[in-house]
C-alpha cells in the first residue's frame, strides 16, 4: 500500500480504469456475479447485443430497465467518493476511465468520467431516426417507439460487437498513453477494447497497479496488485 501511496505521490499524470467491481460494493452485481431472478437463464453478454435487442426486444428492454431500478436504489461508495475527492484536490492530475454504465462516478462528483461503454440512463433510436422519430413523441412500450414508423428506443450503451464512441476511445488511449501511473480496479480485465489500455499504460513504460479481490487477466501486465475491495483500498491510497 506505502509503495502505490509513494507512485501517486510522485506521479505526474494518473489514469485510472474501472469495472464493475468497483461498484460491488454500492450493491450493484458484476457481470462476472450470477444473474438473478428472470434473468438467471441468461449470460449478460448474450442480452447486450443488437441482435438480441431485435430478436426479443422486450426481454432485453425489461432487463435494462430492471438494472435502471436497482441502480436508482444505490449510492457512490466511498471508493467513487475518494477517486472524485482525488479529482477535485488535484485538479487535473488524474483521468478517470470506465467501462461501467451506472452513472455512479459521475454522481460521486467524477462529472469528467470517461464512460466508454456509454450510459444506462440514457436512450437513443434503434434505428437512423426519419422525419417522424421525435424523442418527444414517443409511444410508451417495452420498448418504447416511434407512434408512427415503429423505430425502438434502445440503452444508449455500447453494445458487444459495436464500435465504443470515438470521442471517450481517443480520450482513454490518450490517457493511457500518456500516464506513468494506471490504477485498474475492479474489472477482471475480460473485454476488449477497455482491457488493452492497461496493457498501452505497461508497454509505454507507466506502472501498473491493479486493485482486485481476485486474480485479473490484467495481472501479467502489473507491477503491483492489491488484493483488496475497492471501496475500502481507495480512499487509504488516495487519501493526501
Ligand atoms: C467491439 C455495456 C468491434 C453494455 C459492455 C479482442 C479479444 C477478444 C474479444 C474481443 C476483442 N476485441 C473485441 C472483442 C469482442 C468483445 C469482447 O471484448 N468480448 C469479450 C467478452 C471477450 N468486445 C466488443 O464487442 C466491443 N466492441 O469490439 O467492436 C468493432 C470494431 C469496428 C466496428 C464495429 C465493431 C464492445 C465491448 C463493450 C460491450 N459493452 N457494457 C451493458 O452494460 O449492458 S461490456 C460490460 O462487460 C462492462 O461494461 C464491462 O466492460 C464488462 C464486464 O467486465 P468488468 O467490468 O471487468 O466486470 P466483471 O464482472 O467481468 O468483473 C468484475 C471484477 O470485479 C472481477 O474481477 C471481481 O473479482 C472484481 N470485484 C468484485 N468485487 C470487487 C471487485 N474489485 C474491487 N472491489 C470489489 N469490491
Amino acid at each position: 500500500m506505502s509503495t502505490v501511496r509513494d507512485w501517486i505521490g510522485s506521479a505526474h499524470h494518473i489514469a485510472v480504469l474501472t469495472g464493475a467491481g468497483m461498484s460491488a460494493e454500492s450493491g450493484v452485481p458484476t457481470f462476472r456475479d450470477a444473474q438473478t431472478g428472470l434473468w438467471a437463464q441468461f449470460k449478460p453478454e448474450d442480452l447486450a447485443t443488437e441482435d438480441a435487442f431485435r430478436a426479443h426486444p422486450r426481454r432485453v428492454w425489461d432487463w435494462y430497465q430492471f438494472r435502471r431500478d436497482m441502480i436508482a436504489q444505490v449510492a457512490p461508495n466511498a471508493g467513487h467518493r475518494a477517486l472524485a475527492a482525488f479529482q477535485q484536490r488535484h485538479p487535473g492530475l488524474l483521468t478517470l476511465i470506465t467501462q461501467n454504465v451506472d452513472g455512479l462516478h459521475q454522481r460521486a462528483g467524477s462529472t469528467d468520467a470517461i464512460a466508454l461503454h456509454g450510459n444506462l440512463a440514457d436512450d437513443r433510436w434503434l434505428d437512423m431516426p426519419r422525419d417522424c422519430c421525435d424523442p418527444e413523441f414517443v409511444e410508451a412500450g417495452h420498448p418504447p417507439h416511434c407512434p408512427t414508423c415503429g423505430n425502438l428506443r434502445r440503452p444508449a450503451v455500447v453494445w458487444f460487437g459495436e464500435m465504443l464512441p470515438l470521442p471517450a476511445l481517443d480520450a482513454a488511449q490518450k490517457a493511457a498513453n500518456g500516464c506513468n501511473l494506471m490504477l485498474v480496479v475492479g474489472t477482471s480485465g475480460v473485454v476488449y477494447p477497455a482491457a488493452g489500455l492497461a496493457h498501452t499504460a505497461h508497454r509505454r513504460g507507466a506502472r501498473v497497479v491493479v486493485i482486485n479481490p481476485e486474480a485479473t487477466e490484467l495481472d501479467v501486465v502489473a507491477d503491483l496488485c492489491l488484493h483488496e475491495p475497492a471501496a475500502q483500498c481507495l480512499p487509504t491510497l488516495l487519501e493526501d
